[in-house]
């Protein structure tokens, strides 16, 4: 049988890439020199999609492939994708949760010590050999804190197990009450953002939650409050939170993502009590070799007649169970 033909809007990692290649035909959109002609050429024999957040999926992009039957992407939020566009057309989109849920709470943990202890910023102090003159100011601290996590979800969940251990207070804030869990539940995000002192962000992007932090939630947190954001930029109203962080009416902030990736606003780079880091949550060797293969064992189980591994919620039940027999 003739291997079928796989999309790529960007080149995927190296074992990816490997992996893929040994499975089905390649077309890279992204060397094509005339994309116009490429789609025309390639867009109605193209059966499959691997992608990831950095290479969005849209209704456009998906009327120009006919046959597309799975779009497998790398990274378990999937916001860049139009889910509702490809459950119309039964076709069938995976993420990669589970497997990455651990390394983003190891990451949001230490981002939140770093942000509350300075870390980056007692580095750069010892760098720049101001030590010997003056020792470096005391921090604000993480005792006697209440987190408040936005979105209990896989990672989520992670990160309130590490924090636990952390001794501080538990609350969360999502779509709905989780019954397994002992964390206050807040039915609405203000009403948490007065309770807590630290607001952890790890809800999905989306239309759902775009811009939902913002000046009065900010505002409502005060001037002891930390936000840590490992989830989307997209939840975060940026300009109010630099005008926050400068104004004091929150004490600072940990960034792993931005609303405009890899683009990061100006104004963060000159403030003093935030962390930045370039969206590196899910960010080791380990973790992305697992969420790589876990892309294309989604592909070739469904090319070979098992159903997708794992799919998303959106993905139609009335959807095709495999693309095997086509
Ligand atoms: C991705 C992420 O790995 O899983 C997600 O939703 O944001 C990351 O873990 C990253 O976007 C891949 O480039």
């Amino acid at each position: 049988m003739q291997p079928a033909d796989l999309l790529l809007l960007k080149p995927m990692q190296p074992s990816v890439m490997e992996a893929l290649a040994g499975a089905f035909t390649l077309h890279r959109a992204d060397t094509a020199p005339d994309p116009d002609a490429f789609y025309r050429e390639i867009g109605p024999r193209i059966r499959a999609m691997a992608t990831g957040a950095q290479a969005p999926v849209d209704r456009t992009l998906i009327e120009k492939l006919p046959q597309l039957e799975i779009v497998a992407s790398f990274g378990v939020g999937y916001d860049t994708i139009d889910v509702g566009a490809a459950a119309e057309r039964g076709i069938v989109v995976t993420n990669t949760p589970d497997v990455l849920s651990d390394e983003v709470a190891d990451l949001a943990l230490g981002l939140l010590l770093a942000t509350v202890r300075e870390i980056p910023q007692a580095d750069r102090y010892l760098r720049a050999g101001h030590w010997p003159t003056r020792t470096y100011p005391l921090t604000a601290t993480l005792r006697g804190r209440h987190v408040g996590i936005l979105g209990l979800g896989r990672i989520g969940r992670a990160i309130a197990r590490r924090l636990e251990g952390f001794g501080v207070a538990l609350s969360y804030h999502g779509r709905r009450r989780q019954d397994d869990v002992s964390y206050a539940f807040h039915p609405t995000l203000l009403e948490m953002a007065r309770a807590v002192d630290v607001l952890m962000i790890v809800a999905p992007g989306g239309p759902e939650t775009n811009g939902i932090v913002n000046a009065e939630i900010l505002e409502a947190l005060g001037p002891d409050g930390i936000v840590v954001n490992v989830a989307r930029g997209s939840l975060v109203d940026e300009p109010a939170l630099i005008e926050a962080l400068r104004s004091g009416a929150i004490h600072g902030a940990g960034l792993d993502v931005f609303a405009a990736e890899p683009e990061v606003p100006e104004a963060f780079l000159g403030l003093e009590r935030v962390v930045l880091l370039p969206h590196v949550g899910s960010g080791s060797v380990q973790t992305r070799e697992v969420m790589g293969q876990l892309v294309v064992d989604n592909l070739l189980s469904w090319f070979s007649g098992k159903g997708p591994l794992t799919p998303v919620p959106e993905t139609p039940a009335n959807a095709p169970s495999t693309g095997a027999a086509r």
